[in-house]
């Protein structure tokens, strides 16, 4: 095992331990019990295997993207659908995407928020608090974390398993990844620097 298999583990370890903590505060602070919202039904296989959260989609609202089974065949590849809160069992789709996990940023810097799923499909915003352009303009590579690496005000994606950072830039359709060199634990506040052009690393 080397070293960075074993700094991604700790990292994910280390989430763990801190979820656990968490919760724990969470617990001892005598949170109202939450209700249940909605129970799926027993014959769909699979749902919600990936779920995510999106603040501020839809009219303003919150929104969770979840992962559907095809009806007709489970074995089919999923659908990813988009829920809001409107009331208790609200599973009506308003925004569908070609991957979950879905993660948000502003990479074209103009102030509005973009999306990117789990298949590395960007959509681009068309004003906040809406969901953005049906179609997505572009695909490069799905991304772990969101942030700035080279502070240059356009939010980057960095896909950790592959070790990449696509670039955010005005121009979506035209973005350009470099090597990322994962050198150390990463936290909520990243660190990254060229060492070499095309080249970065972060810790
Ligand atoms: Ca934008
Ligand atoms: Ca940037």
């Amino acid at each position: 095992m080397n070293l960075r298999v074993v700094l991604k583990t700790a990292f994910l370890l280390f989430i763990c331990v801190d979820f656990k903590v968490n919760a724990e505060v969470l617990e001892s602070d005598s949170l109202p019990v939450l209700q249940e919202w909605w129970r799926a039904p027993a014959d769909i296989i699979g749902l919600g295997r990936s779920v995510s959260f999106l603040p501020n989609f839809y009219n303003g609202k919150d929104a969770i993207v979840v992962s559907v089974p095809d009806p007709t065949n489970p074995f089919l590849p999923m659908h990813f659908h988009t829920w809001l809160n409107r009331f208790p069992g609200d599973t009506q789709n308003v925004f569908s995407w070609k991957g979950g996990n879905v993660k948000s940023g502003d990479f074209n810097g103009d102030g509005i928020t973009d999306y990117v799923d789990g298949a590395g499909y960007i959509y681009k915003g068309i004003q906040n608090g809406q969901p953005p352009m049906p179609e997505p303009v572009a695909r490069y590579i799905s991304g772990e974390n969101i942030f700035d690496f080279n502070s240059d005000g356009f939010d980057d994606i960095y896909a950790i398993n592959e070790d990449k950072i696509l670039y955010g830039s005005t121009d979506l359709t035209k973005l350009v990844s470099v090597n990322a060199e994962f050198t150390g634990m990463l936290t909520q506040n990243f660190t990254a620097l060229q060492n070499s052009p095309g080249r970065i690393q972060i810790y």
